[in-house]
């Protein structure tokens, strides 16, 4: 061949498959190296007629034809041909050092036809010359949801169609196919790149390795790898949908509660006045509340003497009553009435009251603290009349109602009413 450089491998490679695989345009791909864009590749498929190493003839395309692979230089001359089956290709394989025997994933006929009518054809006319089963057009395995590519064909159905998914070759497949041949397997797409280098660069190792193996003097090939193997491919990441957050709606909504407070769970008694609330907000807004609701649970009946218990906020004491009362009251749970009868003959005792008065009213606590007097856990009917637990919180006469009603408006606005604007805010 022409053109060789010193020390410079020349590689015959001959690319065949069935018609519209896409070997020229993978041909083209290397020697331009170029991706190819998605409206050229929906146009009209032009077939090959005649085999011919075409892309000596320009001589930048010769210049992309030269390349190091394993430290070998080499120069690839690729052969392109004609899918028609019938016709005479033997001119094309003559002197080849590599074959890449082509199909399309999106068409298992020319995955069959590789075994069945291609690889016996390449057998014939070189039966040493190694060969690379390569799969075109790797990008439609994704491709073929793209919105992009889907409405080309809408436009111009019913003439031609989109690929469907169950048109395509799934790589164990062919690598099935690959296993048989006894030959190595690749991917390729011109339109994303993937593989295109090293569909070649593999091909040329596969030449050089068979080269290296009848001219072993050669001690340029010394260092060549055998092909590799190849990475799977990743398909691009999806577009991430749009997420749209509406304005929030958190202070209307907070101002609402206070306005019609509804699921409220604990009450405050401040002079003659009540206020519902929601404990958890004001657990969030006061560290006070906070730890007055941690105690709530010691509040859960337990033993009759925890109804009437005094408390500096967690560090509940154990309460006054000597064992004679603990037994009386533990005796309670078993024989209420009895019991009463009992306690009421001991009038030097607190009078307890009984589980089911406790029910009515709830386990009480006083409490050792300047703004709480008790706590109080009572069974409340909610609007759907449902019995549920409610905590109530009488406050000592150190808080007014009018104070309250501020601080609760504080906590669900925070705003507090224009009278009161001229207080200090830290
Ligand atoms: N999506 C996609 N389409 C491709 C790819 N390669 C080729 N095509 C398309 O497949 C059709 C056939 O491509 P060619 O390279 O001309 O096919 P060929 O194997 O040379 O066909 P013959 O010359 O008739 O043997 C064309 O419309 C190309 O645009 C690819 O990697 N991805
Ligand atoms: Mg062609």
């Amino acid at each position: 061949m022409d053109n060789e450089q010193p020390h410079q491998e020349l590689v015959k490679c001959v690319v065949v498959g069935d018609t519209a695989v896409g070997k020229t345009r993978l041909i083209c791909a290397r020697a331009c190296n170029k991706h190819v864009s998605l409206s050229q590749l929906l146009t009209t498929h032009v077939p090959t007629v005649w085999a011919i190493d075409q892309y000596r003839i320009y001589k930048d395309v010769l210049e992309r034809s030269w390349e190091i692979v394993d430290n070998v230089n080499v120069s690839l001359r690729l052969w392109d041909t004609f899918g028609d089956h019938e016709k005479d290709r033997r001119f094309a394989y003559g002197r080849s050092d590599v074959v890449l025997l082509c199909f399309s994933i999106t068409n298992p006929v020319s995955l069959r036809n590789c075994k069945a009518m291609w690889y016996p054809e390449i057998r014939r006319f070189c039966p040493q010359t190694p060969v690379l089963l390569v799969g075109c057009k790797n990008d439609l395995r994704y491709m073929y949801r793209d919105e992009t590519y889907l409405s080309y064909f809408r436009d111009r159905s019913p003439f031609v169609r989109a690929t469907r998914k169950s048109d395509l070759v799934m790589p164990d497949q062919a690598r099935a196919v690959a296993r048989e041949l006894g030959v190595h397997y690749y991917e390729a797409s011109v339109f994303t790149y993937y593989g295109v280098n090293e569909v070649f660069e593999n091909s040329i190792r596969a030449a050089l390795i068979a080269r290296r193996q009848q001219r072993f003097w050669m001690t340029n090939l010394k260092r060549v790898q055998r092909p590799l193997l190849q990475a799977p491919f990743c398909p691009p990441k999806p577009i991430p949908p749009e997420v749209c957050l509406a304005a929030s709606t958190y202070e209307e909504n907070m101002k609402a509660l206070w306005i019609r407070p509804v699921h409220t769970d604990v009450t405050l008694i401040a002079g003659s006045m009540n206020f519902a609330a929601h404990r958890c907000l004001l657990a969030a807004a006061s560290p006070a509340f906070h730890r007055l609701f941690s105690m709530e649970h010691e509040l859960t009946p337990r033993s009759s003497s925890e109804s009437s218990m005094v408390s500096t906020f967690g560090e509940a004491t154990v309460g006054d009553f000597n064992d004679d009362t603990e037994c009386l009251i533990r005796t309670d749970q078993v024989k209420p009435a009895k019991v009463w009868e009992q306690l009421k003959r001991r009038s030097s005792f607190q009078v307890l009251p009984t589980m089911d008065q406790r029910k009515a009213n709830g386990a009480m606590r006083e409490l050792n603290h300047p703004a709480f007097q008790t706590i109080r856990i009572t069974l409340t009917e909610s609007v759907n009349g449902v019995q549920q637990p409610t905590t109530i919180v009488t406050l000592s006469k150190l808080i007014t109602p009018q104070a309250m009603q501020q601080c609760l408006q504080f906590i669900y606005t925070g705003s507090l009413d224009k009278r009161y604007h001229d207080l200090q805010v830290r």
